[in-house]
């Protein structure tokens, strides 16, 4: 079913008159759902918008081959990424895309003067709202976040003429709420201790026991490498145990110039707090105490680390110390973002204005990490529902993830953690339907086919944790999120999985209507694509341990398994593995076959795990060893 609310295509003609080439406008996107924004009074008509808008790129359409020939294990070209140079020369806007574009700016009376910034894919101008709303045939208002009361100026929908439909992807703002029109000023600085006085985490000895689930008084070892209460708390030891994962003492240290073995995205104020990696380095781990991360700070977003504000510290703490325990003595690194935009802004330059055009970036953050701070690994522990924004925004995102992975950069993305959704929408109304069965959430970028989506498992309990032991997914704490995107199709080295599972699991999960809930053209793209254990992990936050669950803690986790065979890689002189799904779909050996376990949500029981690829589990958990025996013998 392909679900006909993100339907933008639909040609409403405004204006049927013939000839001139910009007198006939059509719809060119409309949001359907507001997500959490209240539209307030009309934007007054002398505010300057600054305008971007996204060029039709050339050869867009084969960035899935592009990164299946680097990426593809049977491909000559395995491993030979690209440049961020090549990269940005291959997608650009052609000449007769700029010209029409231009032509049609003109046109209303827009003096290409005014078009601050063009490189590759963009131009930019400050239009004021009464021109744009002229040029764009709309109305802009203010919006306000109703969580956090951000001001945002959008419209509904905006038109463009029929002649520029495949000259342009999208313009902001307009209907998408992720871009801003004015920069926050107030920003804190982090701390770097917290206001009940402690000093600090060196020398000092963090509470702990290596049993927490154990009677009082119970010795139950060395927490580094006790074994005998995984099943509630997952240490670095159980993890490893599960897996197959090389001892830390074997793990060389790569050669780090000018690398970053891994990259944590959080968004800001999200941040890790010192201390609390200190106590779990110490306790659980020969980490030295005081190993920190660097902080890339991408557009000006600043972590912000209070124990007075525990929920800032829980998700990063959790992201840092449940990876860097795997990886270490190699590097974990802060990216602290705003929005998904400004991080691609700053790795691929080609995504923006170029030098300061996208309004959200300063000149010197567009384009800038691409060079100096290129991770190897990036793990996205955040999520937002595909709805939230239109296919085309979508789309154009997903691509630079694409590019990403053309780059050599493996992106990982968490599935979720409430099943098939919590934010589900009445198939017959489109209004969000908490109480009867829903649409299905589908979360985007986990949904992107360019980047790897995770989900999440767990041991069950009384079961020892010992390489290649039966995992399921789990039902109570965490739900691992899955299914089916609504905007993008199966790749062409996950199609025939797709197909095959949709064959063999053909039964709708249907609504009160009969309609299917969920995208079962047996075409779409279905995540997640890999899991791990997302259930207890044992980690330190607020000067406290506590068990940490969520595909938020499966994707750092595999992103540390992903690092250690770039590490062996790297030491045979051979490229990192970037994207790896298609090596996956091509060889579902090297991961544990998840076979036990749902995903609920919606008021539905969601889907169910199966043999192979399931819209649970992906297709299965690391196999450390096989997965390294692989990828060494790939050139
Ligand atoms: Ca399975």
């Amino acid at each position: 079913m392909r679900i006909p609310y993100l339907s933008i295509t639909c040609a409403l003609v405004l204006d049927a008159v013939q000839g001139s080439p910009t007198s006939r406008y059509v719809l060119h996107e409309r949001r359907s759902l507001d997500g959490g924004w209240t539209r307030q009074h009309r934007l007054p008509s002398d505010t300057l918008i600054p305008m971007r808008i996204g060029l039709a790129q050339q050869d867009l359409h084969r960035t899935g081959e592009f990164l299946n020939k680097v990426s593809h294990p049977k491909s000559s070209d395995y491993g030979k990424h690209w440049t961020a140079e090549q990269v940005a020369n291959a997608f650009a806007a052609s000449d007769d895309t700029v010209a029409a574009v231009k032509e049609w700016l003109i046109h209303n009376d827009i003096s290409v003067d005014r078009l601050l910034h063009h490189r590759n894919n963009w131009l930019e101008l400050n239009i004021t709202a009464k021109d744009a709303e002229r040029l764009l045939r709309t109305e802009y208002f203010v919006h306000v976040n109703k969580a956090d009361g951000r001001l945002k100026a959008a419209c509904k929908e905006y038109h463009v003429p029929e002649v520029l439909r495949g000259h342009i992807d999208f313009i902001t703002p307009t209907v998408h709420f992720d871009t801003n029109i004015e920069r926050r000023t107030k920003r804190k600085e982090p701390r770097s201790a917290p206001k009940n006085g402690r000093k600090g985490g060196c020398g000092y000895a963090p509470t702990f026991r290596s049993c927490p689930t154990c009677a009082p008084g119970t010795n139950a070892g060395d927490p580094k490498t006790y074994l005998g209460d995984c099943a509630n708390r997952v240490t670095p030891a159980c993890v490893r145990a599960l897996y197959g994962i090389p001892d830390p003492s074997t793990i060389q240290k790569m050669d780090s110039k000018g690398r970053i073995p891994v990259g944590i995205v959080e968004f800001a104020p999200a941040s890790q707090f010192p201390t609390d990696l200190d106590d779990f380095f110490s306790v659980y781990t020969d980490v030295p105490c005081g190993t920190h991360p660097r902080t890339i700070s991408i557009n000006g977003s600043l972590p912000y680390a209070d124990l007075n504000t525990p929920a800032n510290l829980f998700e990063a703490n959790g992201d840092f110390e449940i990876s860097w325990a795997i990886v270490y003595p190699n590097e974990v690194a802060l990216y602290e973002i705003g929005s998904f935009e400004t991080l691609l802004d700053a790795l691929d330059g080609s995504y923006c204005t170029s030098a300061g055009g996208d309004p959200t970036m300063t000149p010197q953050q567009c384009g800038s990490a691409a060079t100096s701070h290129f991770p190897d690994v990036i793990s996205i522990s955040w999520t937002q529902a595909e709805t939230g924004h239109t296919s085309a925004y979508l789309q154009r995102q997903c691509n630079e993830f694409g590019k990403l992975g053309m780059m050599g950069v493996t992106v990982l993305a968490a599935s979720g953690d409430a099943g098939v959704g919590n934010n589900c929408t009445n198939p017959s109304t489109g209004q969000n339907s908490l109480t009867s069965p829903g649409l299905f959430q589908v979360n985007y970028p986990a949904s992107c086919p360019y980047v790897t989506a995770v989900g999440a498992t767990r041991v069950s309990k009384f079961t020892p944790f010992a390489p290649g032991v039966q995992e399921v997914a789990p039902l109570d704490t965490i739900i691992s999120g899955g299914g089916f995107s609504n905007v993008f199709a199966a790749p062409d080295w996950q199609l025939p999985t797709m197909q095959a599972y949709h064959s063999n699991h053909g039964s709708q999960i249907v609504g009160a209507g009969g309609q299917s809930l969920y995208n079962n053209s047996g075409l779409a793209r279905g995540y997640p694509d890999i899991s791990a254990n997302g259930y207890q992990y044992s980690v330190y936050s607020g000067e406290t341990n506590q068990p940490f669950s969520g595909t938020s803690g499966s994707s750092p986790m595999v992103a540390g398994v992903i690092s250690l065979i770039n590490g062996q890689r790297l030491a045979q002189k051979k490229r990192t593995v970037g994207f790896i799904n298609p090596v996956l779909y091509a060889h579902p050996e090297i991961l544990n076959d998840v076979v036990r376990g749902s995903n609920p949500g919606c008021n539905t029981t969601g889907f169910g795990t199966e043999k192979g690829w399931d819209p649970v589990t992906g297709l299965g958990t690391p196999n450390f060893p096989a997965m390294a025996a692989l990828w060494n013998s790939l050139r």
